[in-house]
């Protein structure tokens, strides 16, 4: 699937006034306004976003699609936190169901990837009181001693916000310690909604939006890079989701530390929001497009494929997103993950490569801070016929 170009678009004598005024906003690269937003949320159709998100999406980056080869570490799976959504967290009272690694764990986590091309760890689990500064501060330095060039993508605000407070020093302290410790990036989780009114009643008592931006605006002034993500499809409205851009866009005005943009899918399975319903494909490209449209200082959109499946994955290179995430690994392919789209999330290099070119598009394998790694667009692989680019159909 492909969108009208956006001068194709604007040619279209029976296009709304407003949504008009909002397409030349874009094509002139002007920035659109809250309401605006909130309109194309509650109005703007598929093919008209997806001309528009393209259209930066194409102007920022042309073709190309990133990707990076990385493994995560869930340090444990317990969690002292209650958030309705997460069907992740073993609670503390059912302990056994869960795991706890000690730092000689994670280290043997750690040392299975030496002889592999990986350039990140994203590290991230559950809230536990063993697991502190001390722990952190030990396990990056660690992590570091034994391979230096590894990026350590590791934890959230609201880690951070838990440790921090119970050593009783301040978030500039926390994060000025985090980073001398080895701290290279910070991913974009425990974002979920910011508005209170939703907050409150989905996110289990962990870290404020105020809290999570403040953290993150900490480490932007240590000249230190982070992620964003939004949790979307539960019980939130569109205001709050707008609400919710509107800060991140603000923040990256201020600090221009934020590299990537990305929307969560919420998934019903096993947790205690199992009666909600999820989210269209359709709802979803209109995300991600809104997205790409509202946040014109975020460099990049990614879709972390393993939560909206291959096919989806696909498609939202036409709508704004320019990167996937999700497993890469060339040596084993057996994963389960409850409730995702994908039972078996792992792709090797070469099916994430055909996957992108596919949908006529530019693979580029990148570091966490987007320097070219390889670029793939013309390696070829031995074995099957590969079609490359899609056909487009006329969509008005
Ligand atoms: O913070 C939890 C979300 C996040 C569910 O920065 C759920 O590069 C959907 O942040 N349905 C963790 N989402 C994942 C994350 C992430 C992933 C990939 C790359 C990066 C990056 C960050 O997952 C949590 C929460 O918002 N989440 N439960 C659920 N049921
Ligand atoms: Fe799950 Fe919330 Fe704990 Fe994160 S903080 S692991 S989302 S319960």
């Amino acid at each position: 699937m492909t969108a009208p170009s956006l001068d194709t678009l604007l040619r279209d004598s029976e296009l709304a006034p407003h949504l008009r005024a909002a397409a030349l906003k874009v094509k002139d690269g002007q920035r659109i306004t809250p309401e605006e937003g909130l309109m194309l949320y509650e109005e703007a159709p598929l093919g008209y976003l997806g001309a528009l998100a393209n259209h930066i999406r194409e102007r920022k980056h042309g073709d190309r699609t990133y990707f990076n080869r990385n493994f995560h570490v869930e340090p444990t799976n317990v969690c002292l936190y209650t958030c309705t959504f997460c069907s992740y967290s073993r609670r503390i009272k059912k302990r056994e169901d869960g795991w706890e690694y000690s730092l000689e764990d994670i280290l043997d986590i750690v040392r299975q990837y030496d002889e592999q091309p990986v350039t990140e760890v994203h590290i991230v689990g559950g809230v536990l009181p063993q697991y502190d500064v001390a722990f952190y501060s030990d396990l990056f330095r660690r992590i570091k001693a034994h391979r230096p060039d590894l990026h350590v993508k590791a934890l959230t605000p609201v880690e951070y916000h838990y440790i921090f407070k119970k050593a009783k020093i301040s978030y500039e302290e926390g994060m000025r310690l985090m980073k001398e410790a080895g701290l290279d990036s910070m991913p974009g989780g425990g974002a979920e909604i910011f508005a209170e009114e939703i907050r409150d009643q989905i996110a289990g008592g962990k870290c404020s939006g105020e809290q999570w931006l403040r953290i993150h605006e900490i480490w932007h002034e240590l000249g230190m890079r982070s992620n964003a993500t939004m949790l979307y499809g539960h019980i939130e409205e569109y205001r709050h989701r707008i609400d919710h851009l509107e800060k991140l866009r603000a923040l990256q005005d201020k600090t221009g530390g934020f590299q990537t943009y990305i929307p969560l899918k919420f998934r019903n399975a096993n947790n205690e929001l199992s009666h909600l319903p999820e989210t269209s494909v359709v709802e979803d490209l209109r995300n991600y497009a809104i997205g790409r449209i509202y946040l014109d200082n975020f460099d990049h959109v990614k879709a972390y494929w393993p939560m909206i499946g291959r096919t989806t994955a696909q498609l939202s290179l036409a709508f704004g997103v320019d990167d996937l995430d999700g497993t890469i690994d060339d040596t084993t392919r057996i994963y389960s993950m409850a409730g995702a789209e994908e039972k078996n999330p792992a792709l090797s290099t070469e099916d994430l490569v055909k996957l992108i070119r596919a949908v006529g598009r530019q693979p580029i394998e990148r570091d966490t801070l987007y320097g070219v790694v390889a670029d793939y667009t013309d390696v070829e692989f031995a074995g099957d016929k590969e079609y490359r680019g899609y056909t487009a159909l006329p969509v008005v």
